[in-house]
This record gives structure tokens, sequence and C-alpha cells, in this order.
């Protein structure tokens, strides 16, 4: 179908020679990442059927397939970003394919998790991250420079366009009409090689909001109001588009915050539409060239649709331990707290640590609470420090650190023993904070700030005042924390410390499998579950052998000697299994371990796309109910499971010692298939040239 072709507007085109350039990001590349391209532009309208938003963006950059709901399509990125956590594996992975430079308009490497440095390996790791960055084509933004999400909505989203991101809430920049999808770091590796990514077309939801939020309610609570509704597993298989009235009061802040958390529901992607309030923000940004109009076509059609109506909703806050445990505030007065924390890349934009320095100015906070603040990026805490807001943070008793994930991924700030910690991020996963018995309660920074001073959770509408805060018409820019790639790639040296260890590789697929089960898991296991993270363990991240002596290390301390000594196994799993993070080191590291099949309800669909990655049968149960009749080390056996698969026809597993065969889906596509017979996917690329 024909797109209606239209230039972008001239106001935007004209300033762009005027944006004073303070970064060391060249010209010619810096214009290249911020403006819109004739093809995006021509997104703003369609002739013919009507297109909702998703269908527009996904038509522009498809690759193959149809825009089925189900089917397996493959788009075109424009954009990947990664974060060292799991960057390290991906530029590793990106080495091993043989590209010399990355072939997207736009890649840019982030140091935001492990930057707490209590020995060698994450510095080592930072090394080798900026030197392979600079010699690969890779913008790289240095630690301290911020949060990854936070940073490239304010430095590089430009709507329309898609980016895929090694790190599950890459949805953030949804909140800038951008097609953002987390993925596995090999997925991002073949991305940055020029690849499409494959997905399974989603379902589309409009979410319509109507009217606007009344006051100490806020973007946090929309996404919470949401979870509680669909559950952490509600939205796997959909795209949430937002659309109504109650749109344009949001700003892109509060719209990201929405997209963001977005992936606590499971889901592909969320997006907003690019609008007045978007050019507002991209001109505050100094990019205005990067601004386009868009929204879904007037009477298009959606898959399902939800409403939410914002003047009903209340200050909410997600119980421990699953971000869909949703409770208004006002019921959890009882709630004392050892510690408060605002940032993650949820909740710690400008607004939100200015809301929160507004509500603390001239109080102190309660003798019993520690509150800590990690400002998102470094523009964030330049431009608090200049508006006075950090003042008057540090003088009510607020502990500032990095600019970086910091206590979201239990990298420092643990709360004490069985305390209690109320924290504006997006997870709340026992034992994530790096205190196992502690309990984690997740709300908006307006919540933290009135709870911190009150030393329980608090309502923050118990205040009389209202408070606004103003986004500045201009943000402070100064992009010398990030590091264009080298212009001689030739004399750059890829420095490798002694913690970066060789890329594993999967093995190919055998005739028939024959294995115990060496865990059985309930519903919702999360990649924290699987592969745990904090200081210690991330640390590991480029280090395969050395991590995955950690596999469900907190639900099963023997899990690895008992995996180890039987030479490898399968895992049974509930529903939703692998729900959170984008970590490959969770399929990575058990396959390294020799774990062959994980038999599941359902997956999450990132750990589903990175267990096939590495080789690993993600097989779901024909009749959920046969879940309940493997014994937690029964022996298991899939006969010519090779044959079946190469055949399309279906798998059966024997249960060995009752002599039951139980039938199984596996669901992959004749590509993945092809993938999990190679032994993964970089053998897969690799055997095709
Ligand atoms: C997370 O929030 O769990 C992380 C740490 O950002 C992960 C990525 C990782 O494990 O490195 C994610 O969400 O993808
Ligand atoms: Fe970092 Fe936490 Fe955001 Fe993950 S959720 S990217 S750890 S701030």
């Amino acid at each position: 179908m024909a797109l209606k072709k239209k230039s972008a507007p001239k106001a935007g085109a004209k300033k762009t020679g005027r944006v004073t350039r303070k970064s060391g990001l060249p010209k010619k590349a810096e214009s290249k990442q911020t403006k819109s391209s004739a093809n995006t532009a021509a997104l703003r309208q369609t002739r013919g059927t009507p297109l909702n938003l998703v269908q527009k963006i996904l038509k522009e950059h498809l690759v193959s397939g149809e825009l089925t709901p189900g089917s397996e399509i493959a788009i075109r990125i424009d954009q990947t970003l990664t974060q060292d956590a799991t960057g390290t594996m991906a530029y590793l992975q990106f080495e091993a394919l043989g590209i010399p430079r990355v072939r997207t308009k736009l890649s840019v490497s982030y140091v935001d998790h492990n930057t707490l440095q209590t020995g060698f390996e994450n510095a080592d790791d930072h090394r080798f991250l900026q030197t392979i960055a600079a010699k690969k084509g890779v913008f790289f933004s240095r630690p301290g420079n911020g949060i990854c999400h936070q940073v490239h909505l304010e430095r590089f989203a430009v709507p329309g366009q898609t980016l895929l991101g090694s790190d599950s809430h890459t949805p953030t920049s949804g909140g800038m009409g951008m097609i953002a999808i987390g993925a596995g770091g090999l997925d991002v590796a073949c991305a940055m090689a020029g690849q499409p990514f494959y997905l399974t077309m989603p379902k589309v939801m409009n979410v319509v909001l109507k009217g606007r939020l009344g006051p100490w309610v806020t973007a946090k609570d929309v996404i919470l109001e949401i979870l509680r509704r669909l559950t952490v597993k509600g939205g796997v298989g959909w795209i949430l588009e937002y659309s109504g009235d109650g749109v344009k009061s949001l700003s892109v802040a509060e719209r990201a915050t929405i997209t963001n958390m977005g992936a606590e529901l499971g889901a592909t992607t969320s997006i907003f539409p690019s609008d007045e309030m978007t050019r507002k923000f991209l001109r505050a940004q100094k990019r205005p060239a990067a601004w386009l109009p868009l929204a879904a076509d007037p009477n298009c059609t959606y898959d399902g649709q939800l409403e939410i109506d914002l003047r009903k909703l209340q200050p909410l806050v997600a119980a421990p331990h699953s971000p869909d445990k949703v409770v208004p505030a006002s019921e959890l007065k009882h709630v004392k707290l050892n510690q408060v924390v605002i940032g993650s890349c949820t909740n710690s934009s400008y607004h939100d640590l200015s809301v929160a320095a507004a509500i603390l100015r001239g109080k102190k906070v309660h003798p019993d609470v520690s509150l800590v603040i990690a400002p998102g990026s470094k523009q964030v805490l330049q431009t608090i420090s200049k508006s006075g807001a950090l003042t008057d943070l540090i003088l009510a008793g607020a502990r500032l650190i990095e600019c970086a994930c910091g206590p979201c991924i239990g990298v420092g700030q643990a709360p004490p023993s069985g305390g209690v910690s109320l924290r504006t991020f997006n997870r709340n996963f026992k034992g994530r904070s790096g205190t196992a018995d502690a309990e984690v309660y997740l709300c908006s920074p307006e919540v933290a700030a009135v709870s911190a001073i009150a030393g329980h959770i608090e309502d923050p509408r118990t205040l009389k005042k209202r408070i606004t805060i103003q986004e500045p018409a201009a943000y402070l820019i100064d992009d010398s924390m990030i590091l264009p790639p080298a212009k001689d790639p030739d004399k750059v040296e890829v420095v490798r410390g002694p913690n970066i260890k060789p890329l594993p590789l999967g093995e190919p697929l055998p005739e028939m499998l024959r294995l115990r089960v060496m865990l059985k898991t309930g519903d919702n296991v999360t990649t924290d579950d699987i592969m745990p993270a904090g200081a210690k363990i991330l640390a590991l991240r480029s280090n395969l052998p050395a991590i995955s002596e950690y596999v469900f290390t907190n639900m099963d301390p023997n899990f690895v000697k008992r995996v180890k000594a039987a030479g490898g196994g399968l895992i049974v799993g509930g529903e939703n299994y692998g729900q959170g993070s984008s970590r490959e080191h969770a399929a990575m590291a058990p396959m390294y371990l020799g774990i062959k099949a994980v038999i599941a309800k359902s997956f999450a669909r990132i750990h589903r796309a990175n267990l096939i990655n590495f080789g690993i049968l993600p097989l779901v149960f024909t009749d959920p109910r046969n879940y309940d009749e493997i014994e937690p080390n029964a022996e298991l056996e899939l006969p010519y499971v090779r044959q079946l698969l190469e055949s399309g026809k279906q798998l059966i597993i024997k249960n060995v010692a009752r002599h039951v065969d139980y039938a199984v889906e596996h669901n992959l596509t004749p590509r993945q298939v092809q993938i999990i017979l190679a032994g993964g996917l970089l053998n897969y690329v690799k055997s095709q040239g």
C-alpha cells in the first residue's frame, strides 16, 4: 500500500543548524541519528486500510512475513542499545559474526549496571566495551553518564524508528513513539550485523486514556493500575498502544514511565503517539529535527481495548514480591519503612526528582529511614543541581548515589535484614534488592518522598499544597560523556582483561534425549531466580564458567552440583517461565551446565527467544495437567526428537518410570527449528555464511 509522503515540518528542520553542540558527537553522525528519515516521515498518514500506529511503523520496517498476529515477522532495526551487563557477551557475539562495523543507523553501548568496582572485573569490562565500541562503530556512554533508557530517551530516541536493546526495559523509548523492543544480546548482535529481528507478530491493544490525572496521581499509578488489571503475564503476546484525550496531558517522561513498566506485563513493547508534547521534549533536548507527528489512522482497528479513566485513579503501590500485587497507598499506612529509594529507569527523570525535592524542601527524612537518590542521567543531575532541587534533597537527609541502576539490580544499598524498602523502581522480586528477606514495595516519587518523611507508606494526597513542576524549556546539553566511534578503527586495540572468557557455543541437538528433571518450579519464575544478579554475580557476566555456578542458587543451592553430577538434564516450569529481564545468561548458563530442554505451562517472550538462541528446547504441555504428574526428579525421554522436529510431527515425552507419554508443543517456526538443530543461533548464522 502506498504511503503519502510529507516532508518534516519546516520549523524543526530550520532549527537543526542552530543546535549548539558541546557534544563529542561528530556533526555528521549526530544529524544521522537525530533526524527522522524520509521513510519515517511517510508514516504520518496512510492511504487505503487505516492502520494503527504499531502497524504503520512495523509495515515501514517489514523485511518478511505478514502483520497478522501470531505469524513470524522479520523487521529492520534502525537503532540498537546494549548495557554493560549484557553488552560484553553481545559484543563478543558480534565479533564472532565477523562483521567489521555495525550496520545500523545508530548503535550505543551504555555502562550503567556494573558500576561498582570492588575488583578489577567491572573496570576490565568497561575498558573492553569502550575499545570495542570505538572499533566497531558504536557510540559509548561512559559510566556515570546515566541509565541506558533515560539517556537514550534524552539523546537518541527518534519517533517512528525501531530500537532493539539488550535490556528488557528498552520499551522506555516507546514514550517517544518508537517501536523499542528488549531482546537477548545475541539478537542485538545480529541486528548490529545488519540482520533483521525475528519476532512473532503481537496483537495490538488500544489503551484509551481518558481525562487528566488528579493531584498527586501519577504516570506510575497508570501503569500500576494496568498491572493490577492485567497481571505480570497479561501482556505476553501484545503491544500496548496508547491513545485517547488523556495522552496529550502526559509529558514524554511520564509516557516513558508507562512504557518502561509495560515490560512487567510481559508485553513485547508499548508505544505512545508522537505529538506536540514529544516536539516540546525534543526541542528542549535541542533535537528538534528528530520530531515528526505520528498517530494511528482514524478508524483503524485493534485486537483488544482497555480503558483507563485517569480521573478515577489514586496513588498505588505494588506490594512484595510482584509488580502486579497492587494496592492503594492509603491502605498501607501501617507499613513502617527502613529505606526509600528514588531512581531506576522507571522514575529518575528531572520531573521525578524535582517533585520529590519539592515535597522534601524544608523537611527532614524520618530517623528510621535511609533515603537514597539515584538520578537517571548526568543531564538530570546537572539540571536538579542548577535548579536547587539537589540541595533540597541533600538538606532533607537524602544520600546521593551515582547516575546508574545501582540498588535496582542489587548493586549497593541492600536493605537491612527483614527490612522494608519503598522504591520508585519497576521490579520487587524476592531477593533482587540483595537482602533475601527484605520486603520491597514499588511506588511513584510522590509516594516515596512523602513516605520518607512519615517513616511509613503514606498517601501524598494528605499534603495540602499542590506542587507543579515545569519541565525546562531547554535541558543542559553536554554529550561529552558519550564517545563517538573511532575515525580510524584499524588503530584501535580491543583490550580484554582476564574476566573476559571465550564465547561458549552450543552443540547440535542429538537424535534423542533422555534426561532427568533437575528442578520443578512454580508459576512466574523470574530470570532473577534462574540467574541471580547483585554486585558479586553481575561482575561475572563475561565469564560463563564462573557465573554458571550461581544458576538457581536462591531456589536450590545444590542445583549446579546436581546438574553437574547428572551431566545435564531438563527443567519443568509453570506459567510465564522466565519473566523479567532479557539476560541471556539465564539461558546461556543452563546451556553451559547441560540443560537441554525446559517444559513449562507457558513462557515469557524474551526468555523463550533466549532459550532457542542457545539451543535449549522450550516445550509447552499440550495438557497443563501433565505438569502435576511429573515427579521433581523424573527421568524423561524425547525419542526421535531431531527427526520429529525436522518433519514437523508431534513431539512426545515419555515418563520412563511411569510408562506414560505426554504430548508437548514446541510452537517453533521453521527458522527456529533450524536454530535448535544447529545448537543455537550463533552456529546457525555461521552455517548460513
Ligand atoms: C534488570 O532490570 O533485570 C536488568 C538487569 O536490567 C536486566 C538485564 C540484565 O540482566 O542485564 C533486564 O531487565 O533485561
Ligand atoms: Fe537498570 Fe533497574 Fe532499569 Fe534494569 S530495571 S535497566 S537494572 S534501572
